[in-house]
């Protein structure tokens, strides 16, 4: 009997705590839609909505249905009823406007004029004597798009007493690159094996598909790119088209189109071809009828990104084309359907005397020579994702030639599955960066939301940190990358700091003592990554190909590129890549006072100090300590300050779901680890140059260099 109770004492303990089985796990992203906790809120809330009346029933209008349902009632309750008629005040009124009849009373005019195809309405008004709060658009998915909104507003605790929003994304292609091999491994993923389930498609449609698609619409992305730009030329037989197109079924009514990576050599490697020379009329016909299949089968299919003579892929330099030549070729055969090709600037040379020049030196002489549904897609650096780069030259540079951002959201450079990093404020760094391509002001959102140079066809790409992990990406921080990566494109205006905000109240809680903790940490929390692992613009020192963990002494790689010391250059006299005149030059690449701030030693931030020049061991840096002490300081401060977020982060025990904050927890354990072992491992690797001792204050290392350089991750995720 004892043992009876003790069970049901347990059963009770578990409901009322969040035990596994209770705990949230992270699945639902920011739709969480939890009931409303501030009674007060959840009293205005129903003041305000009593009701809802959906007008239109296209399968996109069915999707703002479903989730007002599922929103609505989860979080104020049963009583929220569905109506179609407007008999009382507090009515949530949904429609397409200039279809609607309600709406149209509402003089919202030059309000829906404003947001174009895919923003949104939301406004607090009153029809017929009744009040009511309209969500509106000029389409069905800008509707969607605004329900979606007005849900979220209502989880993060916003007053929706007057409301008087008008939104519209300022970038026309927001996608999702997946680089997702078809045998279900995920390259640079570390959240698990790829979602999409190749094999039971196209028949078995998993819920999680559904809920891929309702949580991108909820941040505005419209576009996915299903497959590795390493691309297996499988992918577009007929085969696998069909299973496309099953998905692209899925994502339409929530407004997201599919893309596929196209290998170049598709018409050679599927067996059809001797070439694949764009010049060759039987290879533009191939390109022709694989576009016509397609558009059979996926009849607003997206388009291709390709990469190009790179990495081992092949493109039209095998054939002594430009990339221009083999962009086009692609372009035109989608052009008939209005389907548009992103082409990777991210081409390089294994051997080039500086790899950081290669993209601008090939692409520049190309600006203007794209067809006009062709984008060019350039990484945020001239390099590779590294924790901190400076903007690619090639933004500002190229004004006849539409261009789309490349952000990386899986974090192959920055710590990976294991560490916190909240990627806003490396989006923003960039962003924010002035390009002076037309004076000051001319800053890279404004390139890539075609302001500065008139382009319409604008685009932002990240590549996606998702995987089959209950929570999608592995750390349940990973989502706020996710969801930052979505909001920016939506608005490369948002501060890192809303972002932040925004997100801790859909994902933890509204409370102050939660909100605030959590954010101070998420804002900080890519400068640590920088500190220990990238101080004052060093970059690409990683573990080799693995890119895990410290390897600043790889210099073993047949590709000279692919070493570190390529990169770091430490000597006895100094460290750090010179790029100035009198070095690679590759500051001569950015606009005047842009290439003259960076030149000087003087002017050059510290942040980046690194990247451009080679810096004597005894420099005295802004701060006035020598280049060696503040290079120990920055990594002891990037331990510390990940000490610091273990400590807010235990803070919180008991405030947020038990199992969340376990997790994360014991992720930060292991932040602390790797931050500890960056910190020595490169320290020591730098001392034998330097020959300077540790200032004080740095941590002692508990190994010998040696240790370090011997260590090894054969099955380190996300290589493959
Ligand atoms: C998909 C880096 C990564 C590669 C990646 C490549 C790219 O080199 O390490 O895994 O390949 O970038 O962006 O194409």
């Amino acid at each position: 009997m004892k043992k009876i109770f003790a069970l049901v004492g347990t059963v009770i303990l578990l409901a009322v705590t969040g035990s596994a089985a209770f705990a949230r796990e992270g699945y639902k992203l920011w739709l969480r839609y939890e009931r409303v906790s501030n009674l007060q809120r959840l009293r205005e809330y129903r003041e305000s909505i009593s009701a809802f009346l959906v007008e239109g029933n296209s399968p996109t209008m069915n999707a703002a249905k479903h989730e007002l349902r599922l929103g609505l009632r989860s979080m104020l309750g049963e009583g929220i009823s569905e109506t179609d008629k407007l008999n009382r005040s507090g009515v949530l009124v949904v429609g397409r406007y200039g279809t609607s009849s309600l709406l149209s009373r509402l003089d919202l005019h030059s309000k829906v004029e404003k947001v174009g195809s895919e923003g949104f309405v939301i406004l607090s008004g009153s029809i017929q004597g009744k009040k009511v709060i309209a969500i509106t658009g000029n389409t069905d998915i800008g509707v969607l798009y605004g329900v979606f909104r007005f849900l979220m507003m209502m989880e993060q605790d916003k007053d929706i007493a007057n409301l008087d929003v008008v939104s519209y994304p300022r970038i026309r292609l927001r996608m999702l690159d997946h680089w997702d091999n078809l045998n279900g491994t995920v390259e640079r993923g570390y959240a698990g094996f790829s979602i999409w389930d190749w094999h039971t498609l196209p028949i078995y449609i998993k819920p999680r598909y559904i809920d891929y698609a309702r949580a991108n619409a909820a941040i505005g992305i419209n576009g996915t790119v299903l497959n590795n730009v390493n691309a297996d030329p499988r992918i577009l037989t007929h085969h696998y088209l069909v299973k496309v197109a099953a998905l692209a079924d899925v994502f339409r009514p929530y407004g997201i189109k599919v893309y596929l990576c196209a290998n170049f050599d598709a018409p050679i490697l599927l067996g059809e071809l001797k070439t694949a020379n764009p010049l060759d009329k039987q290879v533009q016909k191939w390109w022709d009828d694989k576009a016509k299949e397609i558009y059979s089968l996926i009849p607003d299919f997206g388009g291709f990104l390709v990469k190009a003579n790179s990495e081992g892929q092949p493109g039209p330099s095998d054939y002594g084309l430009t990339q221009a030549d083999g962009a086009n070729l692609l372009a035109r055969a989608l052009k008939p359907y209005e389907g548009i090709v992103m082409w990777r600037a991210f081409v390089y040379t294994y051997n080039a005397k500086d790899r950081a020049k290669q993209a601008y030196n090939i692409f520049k002489p190309l600006d203007g020579k794209f067809d006009d549904n062709v984008l060019l897609q350039i990484k945020n650096g001239p390099l590779d994702f590294q924790p901190r780069e400076p903007f690619s030259p090639l933004f500002g540079a190229m004004p006849k030639t539409n261009l789309i951002m490349e952000f990386q959201i899986t974090m192959e450079y920055l710590g990976q599955g294991t560490s916190t990093v909240f990627l806003a404020p490396l989006f923003r760094e960039t962003l924010n960066s002035d390009t002076y391509a037309k004076g000051k002001g001319s800053t890279v959102a404004k390139v890539i939301d075609g302001k500065l140079d008139g382009n319409t066809l604008t685009g932002m790409a990240g590549v996606s940190n998702i995987g089959a992990d209950r929570d999608w990406t592995g750390n349940i921080f990973g989502q706020s990358s996710w969801y930052a990566f979505g909001r920016l494109a939506w608005n490369p205006n948002l501060t890192s700091k809303e972002i932040a905000d925004e997100w801790i109240r859909m994902t933890f809680s509204n409370k102050r003592d939660v909100v605030d903790p959590v954010d101070g940490m998420m804002l900080q929390s890519r400068e640590n990554v920088v500190n220990y692992m990238d101080p004052l613009g060093l970059n690409m020192i990683f573990g080799y190909n693995n890119h895990y963990g410290p390897g600043p002494w790889v210099d073993f790689s047949p590709h000279p590129d692919w070493n570190s010391t390529y990169y770091h250059r430490a000597d006895s006299a100094g460290i750090g890549f010179d790029r100035t005149s009198t070095g690679s030059d590759a500051v001569s690449q950015y606009f005047p006072p842009v290439a003259d701030s960076l030149a000087s030693l003087k002017t050059c931030p510290d942040r980046l100090l690194l990247w451009f020049h080679h810096v004597p061991w005894n420099y005295r840096l802004k701060t006035d300590n020598t280049l060696w002490d503040q290079m120990c300081y920055d990594y002891q401060a990037g331990v510390d300050s990940v000490r610091e977020m273990q400590k807010t982060w235990n803070s919180l025990k008991g405030k947020i779901d038990n199992e969340e904050w376990n997790n994360e927890r014991m992720l930060l354990e292991i932040q602390e680890h790797e931050a500890v072992w960056w910190r020595n491992a490169c320290l020591l690797y730098f001392q034998t140059f330097s020959k300077m001792p540790f200032p004080e204050g740095i941590g002692k290392p508990d190994h010998t260099l040696k240790y370090y350089e011997s260590l090894n991750f054969p099955n380190a995720p996300g290589t493959w």
